[in-house]
């Protein structure tokens, strides 16, 4: 029934519209074609402007509405992503001004300069030195743009500070496998062939002594605020991205090939709960490039906090390598000895009670 009414609805329209323009053809024959033209032209010209007083204001008003439910509305949570902002405000603030006043110009010249009786037009075809400066002008500001880009890319991408922790980061259809190198602060070796989802997710070579205290970790991921932190980002299968939108950052991980970056984080996790006002916020890794049919759900969480938090979350941590290998673990080896001693102890007084009776 809404579907019958939808399509008449729609077919009345259409006949009213057609109906309305035959009338007008009409009428413009009845009045002279002269006439009728300067006039549809003084209609058209005064709906120019009112178009652009309408879209302005619709823009204005629509960026009211919406710029809280934004991003931009919250800080950058990282002390790096604060450069992202800043590039994207300048970017807005120079297009966003030559886009105000082409449009303004557009649309007012078209009510402005009409048709009218004694008006002739102008004709004007080339003039270099406007061509020069709408070169010239443009190709200056996208350069100092690109250029200020560059330097922030080579700062995320190169070198972190000396005392920057490294998190390995891996993505997998669907999720995301962390790597902490351990106390020695290097990963130990892996070649994709060990690969093993039950007992080996990175393909960890056991025989390389340096992955032996390397901790690994699956969907949330702890970081210490205001300690820089490099994430050595990769695939175990397509190509995906670690895409950090609350600190201005994403980078490919890509199967085969290591990126890098790195940034500091501004805010512990409860603080941006207090921020946002939102008791349920976390930090979300997004995966920003689709990857398969559970693209959608590959979600990793990002727990910053205080670096007493950090210690004592990663003494509670075990070593894959141990993990992995029980029998290795020298905790497990003491309590072993104790079950041996208490067997020990045990025996000792059945003898001796045995010896009593
Ligand atoms: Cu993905």
């Amino acid at each position: 029934m809404t579907m019958f009414l939808t399509i008449a609805v729609v077919v009345l329209i259409f006949l009213v519209i057609f109906q309305i323009a035959k009338a007008s053809e009409y009428v413009s024959v009845l009045k002279g074609e002269d006439v009728s033209r300067r006039q549809n032209n003084k209609v058209n010209g005064f709906l120019m402007v009112a178009f652009l007083v309408l879209g302005m204001i619709g823009v204005w008003y629509c960026n009211k509405l919406y710029f809280p439910k934004t991003l931009l509305a919250v800080d950058s949570a990282s002390v790096e992503g604060a450069r992202v902002d800043s590039m994207l405000w300048i970017t807005i603030a120079v297009t966003g001004s030559v886009f105000l006043a082409t449009q303004a110009i557009l649309f007012w010249f078209a009510y402005k300069y009409q048709e009218k009786e004694n008006r002739k037009v102008f004709y004007f075809a080339h003039s270099n030195k406007l061509e020069a400066l709408w070169t010239i002008v443009p190709a200056i500001v996208l350069t100092v743009l690109v250029i200020v880009g560059l330097r922030n890319w080579f700062l995320f991408t190169g070198e972190p500070p000396k005392d920057a922790m490294v998190v390995e980061i891996t993505g997998k259809q669907f999720g995301w496998i962390f790597r902490y190198p351990g106390k020695d602060g290097a990963f130990g070796k892996k070649y994709y062939k060990n690969i093993d989802p039950a007992t080996n997710t990175l393909g960890m070579l056991w025989d390389d002594q340096l992955g032996h205290d390397d901790v690994v970790t699956e969907q949330t991921v702890y970081l210490i605020k205001g300690k820089p932190v490099k994430l050595i980002i990769g695939s175990r299968d397509v190509i995906h991205d670690v895409g950090l939108s609350h600190f201005r950052l994403k980078m490919d991980a890509v199967p085969g090939i290591p990126t890098t970056m790195w940034f500091t984080p501004k805010y512990t996790t409860k603080e941006m709960k207090e921020l946002t006002n939102n008791p349920n916020f976390v930090y979300e890794i997004s995966c920003d490039q689709m990857c398969g049919n559970g693209h959608y759900s590959m979600k990793g969480i990002i727990e910053v906090v205080e670096q007493e938090e950090y210690d004592m979350w990663m003494a509670k941590q075990k070593p894959q390598y141990l993990v992995v290998f029980p029998d290795k673990d020298p905790s497990n080896a003491k309590a072993a000895d104790t079950t041996k001693t208490t067997v020990k102890a045990v025996d000792a007084v059945a003898t001796k009670t045995v010896a009593k009776l």
